[in-house]
């Protein structure tokens, strides 16, 4: 009797639940999401709308050519004027370690007649809280499929995904939104940089896209907060190519410094220095931002450094760079944001897209080798010296 009761028990768990239960991080968390198989439509369950969910082959051309490891098969609806199905995958077991992201991506498409395709990404919490959101939007399409992505950081409290596709007819028998190739990937994000490679951007949580990214800054003095503000908002004009969505500025309080510190030891020797650049910007009510660099050695005495100024600008972001050569006893840098107010409640100092790169000299003119010492006059003589190779190279 007590046998009979654990199995009735294990079918109730096997079966009571609609999400997937084995989370794998890196590869696609997704069941049945490209469509190639006709058992593939049963991971997808209406939620509501009276159309059903049918698959058609890239060879009847109505999507266009197939994207690249999309198969032969993407899915569209048939049979009503509305249909939404979607999935869910309980994500708890890829959430564990810290630094969590996510990748999604799907193609999007359409015959050219008005019907449309949304697909909506929510991450929920154990209550059932939406906590991360990415919706397409109604997309229409004639004969080609595109591209849609969205990635992001993900939180601890995050324990189920579920992907809903909505189909809208507008013209038609068919509902003409196509979709096809879904892939939600959960992965580690990369650790923030503790030590520094040639030639890659060492600064961490460099561009805000996304909210964690702010606490790679740790205020060191000021009262005031860092947060993102949406170029959509106008403040900032319109984003710098590359910049993504968001910007830093700060609020609630009159000024801030935020820094952080990378040690770049690993990255010294001879003929290695640096290009700097980011963006800054402002709302034009005479609120600042500065940024400032300070290279220092094993005895934190500053080396070299590189201060933007307190900046002041009226809805747009200007490009600040900078580079230098460095000596090999540096070992850490040391890089700062300041924000100031002088109207309104916000610090509308702004500042993006903010990159360091440590490199090997790539010119002459970091790598001219002293050839006499310098001494009073001396400094005459090195000129000349400087204007004969130009002419040489002239010549050349
Ligand atoms: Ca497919
Ligand atoms: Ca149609
Ligand atoms: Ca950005
Ligand atoms: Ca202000």
């Amino acid at each position: 009797m007590k046998n009979l009761i654990k199995i009735v028990l294990l079918i109730i768990v096997f079966f009571g639940g609609e999400s997937f239960a084995n989370c794998v991080s890196g590869v696609n968390i997704l069941n049945d999401s490209s469509f190639e198989d006709e058992n593939s439509l049963n991971s997808w369950n209406k939620v509501s709308g009276s159309a059903n969910i049918l698959r058609a082959n890239y060879s009847t051309e109505w999507a266009g050519d197939a994207p690249t490891n999309s198969g032969s098969y993407f899915l569209y609806a048939s049979g009503g004027n509305e249909v939404t199905v979607e999935q869910t995958v309980d994500v708890s077991a890829c959430i564990g370690a810290d630094n969590m992201e996510y990748d999604f991506s799907a193609f999007l498409g359409g015959y050219g007649d008005g019907d449309t395709i949304a697909v909506k990404l929510e991450f929920k919490d154990e209550n059932n809280n939406t906590v991360i959101s990415y919706n397409s939007g109604d997309f229409t399409s004639s004969k080609e499929m595109t591209l849609f992505t969205n990635s992001d950081l993900l939180s601890s409290d995050i324990k189920s995904a579920t992907i809903s596709l909505t189909f809208t007819k507008v013209t038609g028998t068919d509902i003409d939104g196509y979709v096809d190739a879904i892939s939600l990937i959960i992965k580690e994000s990369p650790p923030p940089n503790s030590s520094c490679t040639l030639g890659t951007n060492i600064i961490n949580g460099n561009s805000f896209e996304n909210v964690d990214s702010l606490n790679n800054w740790s205020k060191i003095s000021g009262s005031a907060n860092l947060v993102r503000g949406d170029y959509s908002t106008g403040w900032a004009g319109d984003e710098p190519s590359g910049a993504g969505k968001y910007f830093l500025y700060a609020s609630n309080g009159d000024m801030v410094t935020v820094t952080q510190s990378v040690n770049i030891s690993e990255c010294m020797g001879s003929d290695i220095g640096y290009d700097f650049s980011t963006f800054l910007g402002g709302y034009g009510d005479g609120d600042t931002i500065a940024v400032k660099i300070e290279f220092k050695d094993k005895n934190s005495n500053i080396i070299e450094s590189y201060n933007s100024g307190d900046f002041s600008s009226s809805k747009k972001m200007t490009l600040f760079t900078h580079s230098d050569s460095l000596s090999n006893n540096i070992e850490t840098m040391t890089i700062s944001l300041s924000f100031k107010r002088v109207n309104g409640s916000d610090i509308d100092g702004y500042i993006d897209v903010i990159s360091l790169i440590i490199r090997k000299n790539t010119n002459g003119a970091d790598t001219i080798k002293p050839i006499i010492t310098l001494n009073g006059n001396d400094r005459v003589d090195l000129e000349i010296i400087i204007q004969i190779k130009v002419q040489q190279q002239r010549i050349i």
